[in-house]
């Protein structure tokens, strides 16, 4: 099935209203509260944090594809949460400068936009699998979800309020900027080098024109992302994106709690 959002004559947020229609009708939940993108290593999350209301295939909603990257699931959910809340797990990820998942969460009528990722750390004391609350970032991919003269203030993008919230969880979650590339490679050694002299401590291809266009859509954003590998050239060992699913799946479980953990005191 072809995309909606393929056509450039397309309104993006007509489409997330439309997308946001369907998922009230298919799920028989009017209205959400908090939605998830869960990234690798953060999918077991969906099963911890409430009671699953209904799983709807992506392909059944306007603008969303299925995921072509392994490890990338292609449904979203409708979790009931333990408060009574409605949480929305967005499983399937669709263009990498588009915020569609983001502007179809704010349609449903979501607050809390709780972004995870898989990513590269630069600090050489995150071991694979430590999460990292994203304080910033660099994005440094040349493009935005945004379109025409919309000049949207990006300070505390990743509110303040919701670092100090997961902070009560784990005390020991140490945070940092994350700096978004294009990809799908990852980076070179000097590139990486390069981002930490900009001020990066995390690299990643997904989390920052998400949270942008969770910000002008007026939601309130919560980054988390799973250093799963050090960045290239931090670490003596090439990456493979087999070790980096690994290294997720070994978190997994861990990560998945401090994640349900935190949504519950939302
Ligand atoms: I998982 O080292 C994961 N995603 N750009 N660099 C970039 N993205 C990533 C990396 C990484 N690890």
């Amino acid at each position: 099935m072809s995309n909606p959002l393929d056509d450039p004559k397309a309104d993006p947020f007509q489409i997330a209203q439309q997308a946001a229609k369907v998922i009230a009708v298919k799920s028989g939940i009017a209205q959400h509260d908090i939605a998830l993108t869960l990234g690798s290593g953060w999918a077991k999350a969906a099963d911890l944090i409430g009671e699953t209301v209904s799983t709807i295939d992506a392909s059944e909603i306007p603008g969303f594809t299925r995921s072509e990257v392994v490890g990338h699931v292609s449904t979203i959910r409708s979790i009931l949460l333990p408060s009574g809340k409605h949480a929305l797990v967005l499983g399937a990820r669709t263009h990498y400068y588009e915020g569609h998942g983001v502007r179809t969460a704010a349609a449903a009528g979501v607050k809390t936009m709780i972004l995870t990722n898989g990513a590269g750390g630069i600090k050489t004391s995150w071991k694979p699998g430590t999460p990292v609350l994203i304080s910033d970032h660099i994005n440094f991919t040349s493009a935005s979800p945004i379109e025409g003269a919309n000049f949207v203030d990006l300070t505390d993008l990743y509110a303040p309020r919701l670092r100090d919230i997961a902070r009560t969880v784990d005390s020991s979650l140490d945070e940092g900027v994350y700096m978004q590339f294009r990809g799908p490679h990852y980076e070179t050694p000097a590139e990486v080098q390069m981002a930490k002299a900009m001020g990066a401590h995390i690299v990643g291809m997904s989390t920052a024109l998400e949270a942008i266009a969770a910000r002008q859509s007026g939601l309130e954003v919560l980054g988390l992302s799973l250093s799963t590998n050090l960045a290239a050239g931090i670490s003596d060992s090439p990456l493979s994106h087999k070790e980096v699913l690994e290294a997720g799946k070994e978190a997994e479980p861990r990560i998945s709690a401090l994640l349900a953990a935190i949504v519950a005191k939302l």
